[in-house]
């Protein structure tokens, strides 16, 4: 359900009748949306502030906490999703806001009950004409929400290529909908998108980051983790772009930079799990830092063999330590939550 307010579409909280702020997660099969969420709850659990993310159903919420115990405790991804699956969930907490009045500067803390949705589709939605259904509803769920997480998996991009048809595919019927629809002249879609570039831990987009001079340090980060901020997240996505296997993908970003407002498109550079930290010395090694490793391990006779159990034949090595995660969707909820 939708209701109007402030020419901006907000998606009705079913229980008591107030309008919610809605996030979509959107993002190519596999790009890492079901992981991104196990990792996000992770990343809340470890901080110590007061965000949360719960479940809106009982099917939610188990998702959720299975999800979350099979990254951090058994090590494996999800596996891939073989139906349309709807997810609805919560984020909620407090931001701190100063105010200046007359001489005096006060804080306020505001609360926030941010809706997050995934529609998690199998595979073919919007990337070709098949999964009409999916497509119906997957953009319905974007259309409905203020803010969407975009991801954009470089890895499969690399290989498949697929990202710009997957994106224009959505993005195209998304404008038809909304700008068609609504009295605006700047043809531009009313959303903020926050665009993840996933799998920053893996080789190749480490490697692209370290080369183009985007690494940075947080003094704060105890284990001394890489990161590329905020700022250079486009000239990462760019460059990722231009070494696509199509070398269509420097359309993806023509078009995200024609549908939506320049203020309000940020990119994140996220993983989801994480570096690889020796238990022993506790910190980054660039010589040693891959997670993700092939799943082997051995049978009654000892003989190795690979992992059938584990999504797509691969295991996390060590303790899952998401970067970036949280961030886009708190910039996102705190966007959309502005009266
Ligand atoms: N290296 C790396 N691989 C990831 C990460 N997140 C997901 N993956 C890989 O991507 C696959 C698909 O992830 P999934 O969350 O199921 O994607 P979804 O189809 O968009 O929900 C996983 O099985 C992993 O192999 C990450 O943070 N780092
Ligand atoms: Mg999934």
């Amino acid at each position: 359900m939708t209701n109007m307010r402030n020419g901006r579409r907000t998606a009705l909280d079913a229980g008591s009748g107030r309008s919610q702020p809605n996030i979509a997660m959107w993002g190519a099969p596999g790009s890492g949306k079901t992981t991104l969420l196990a990792a996000l709850n992770i990343a809340l659990l470890r901080q110590p502030g007061s965000w949360s993310i719960v479940g809106a159903d009982p099917a939610s919420t188990g998702f959720l906490t299975d999800k979350t115990t099979a990254l951090s405790r058994d090590k494996v991804f999800p596996p891939a999703t073989q139906v349309l699956d709807n997810y609805n969930w919560f984020l909620v907490g407090q931001s701190e806001q100063r105010r200046a009045r007359w001489f005096r500067r006060s804080r306020t803390a505001r609360a926030h009950k941010i809706g997050i949705n995934l529609l998690d589709p199998p595979g073919g939605v919007f990337g070709n004409r098949q999964g009409v259904t999916s497509q119906q509803e997957l953009l319905r769920n974007l259309v409905q929400s203020r803010g969407i997480v975009f991801l954009f998996d470089p890895i499969r991009e690399n290989e498949d290529g697929d990202a710009f048809e997957y994106l224009h595919g959505a993005l195209a019927q998304l404008a038809e909908q909304v700008i068609a629809g609504a009295d605006t002249t700047d043809g531009r879609l009313p959303h903020h998108l926050a665009v993840c570039i996933t799998k920053f831990d893996d080789y190749k987009v480490l490697e692209t980051a370290k080369r183009l001079r985007l690494l940075t340090a947080d003094p704060e980060d105890p284990f001394g983790f890489p990161r590329v901020s905020n700022e250079d997240g486009k000239e990462l996505f760019q460059e990722l772009c231009r070494v696509s296997a199509s070398g269509n993908a420097d359309m993806a970003l023509n078009a995200i930079d024609r549908f939506f407002h320049k203020d309000r498109i940020r990119y994140f550079v996220t993983s989801s799990i994480g570096f690889y930290v020796n238990p022993r010395t506790k910190v980054f090694d660039i010589d040693d830092y891959e997670n993700l490793v092939p799943a082997v391990f051995r049978t009654a006779s000892g003989q190795p063999t690979s992992g059938a159990k584990f999504a797509n034949g691969v295991r996390i090595r060590g303790e899952v330590r998401p970067i970036n995660v949280m961030e886009p969707m708190l910039w996102l909820g705190q966007q959309i939550s502005t009266p």
